[in-house]
This record gives structure tokens, sequence and C-alpha cells, in this order.
């Protein structure tokens, strides 16, 4: 007799929550820009946010333009979704943007300080056009904010 198929939906893939260059220092310099929290109480916040939401996420972080461009490649199949503070990448590489459009996956561009009141230099990101949102100025909590939209545009 043939097996019955299983009746569970197949597990959800998580979402990518992806760090640039630098921001491994957060809470250790700076905390008048960046505030006082470090990045895995980023990451706690994200993972206790993910749970109340009902998704997964991954965490990553790296200093390396060409290790985030592999990390996006591979969320293509990976991940359902990505949250990107590509930190100063943000202001300087189309090879995050190619990658991020490649993926075809909704992506939602966070930053913790408000670009737009900072230097002139910050007001451009490379990487806006391949984004669903961008979310700035708000501290740690726009990364949540991301979590929420991502979760809502993923259960549609
Ligand atoms: O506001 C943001 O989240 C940024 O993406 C942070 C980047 C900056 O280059 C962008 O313009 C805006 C810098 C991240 C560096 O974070 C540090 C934190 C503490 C100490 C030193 C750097």
């Amino acid at each position: 007799m043939a097996a019955k198929a299983a009746r569970r939906p197949p597990a959800k893939k998580p979402v990518l929550v992806l760090n640039g260059p630098n921001l491994n220092m957060l809470g250790k310099r700076q905390p008048e820009i960046y505030g006082r929290e470090t990045l895995p109480d980023v990451e706690k916040a994200c993972r206790a946010e993910a749970t109340r939401l009902g998704i997964a996420v991954e965490f990553a972080q790296s200093n390396h333009e060409g290790a985030l461009v592999d990390r996006i490649q591979a969320a293509r199949e990976k991940n359902a979704g990505i949250v990107i503070n590509a930190g100063a990448y943000t202001h300087t590489s189309v090879a995050l943007l190619d990658a991020l459009n490649a993926a075809e996956l909704p992506v939602v561009e966070v930053h913790l300080s408000n670009i737009y009141k900072r230097e002139s230099f910050r007001h451009h990101s490379y990487i806006s056009p391949a984004a669903v949102g961008v979310i700035a100025g708000l501290g740690s909590q726009g990364y949540l904010l991301a979590l929420q939209a991502l979760a809502r545009l993923l259960a549609r």
C-alpha cells in the first residue's frame, strides 16, 4: 500500500538578516550615533521578534564585500527574504545591488542612523532600488520593523 502523503506544510525558509562592514563593532564605539546595543543584542531581539511573528531567521555579518555577495547569492535558494544593513557598502556597492536584484527576493534595507541627517555621501544608497522598503534612523527597532514588513509580505 502506498504511504500516506505527509500533511505537514513544507518548512518555511528563514529570512536572512545580513549586516555589512563594521557592524560587528556596534555598542563598542560611537554610541551617540549607533546606540549601546551590540550586534548579538540585535540578533537576540530579531530572534524574539521572529518567534512572535512565526517566521524563522538567520543572522550573518561580514566586513567583506565579496562575502556579502556570496551570502546574497546563496539566499536565492536558502532564504525567503532579506533584511540588509549593508553599512558603508550601501553608498558604494553596485556589486551588492546586482546581487540583491539577482536574488529575486523581497529585501528591506535598514540603517540604524538617519543617513539623511548625516554627511551628504551617506544620502545615496546604491542598494535601495532592489528593496521593497527602506527604514532609517530608528536604531535597532528598524530591524524588527523590517521583519514585521517581510512577515506580512511573505504571508500573502
Ligand atoms: O546607520 C547605519 O546603520 C549605517 O548603515 C551604518 C554604517 C554607515 O557607514 C552607514 O552610512 C549607515 C556604519 C556601520 C559602522 O558601525 C559602527 C558601529 C560602532 C563603531 C564603529 C562603527
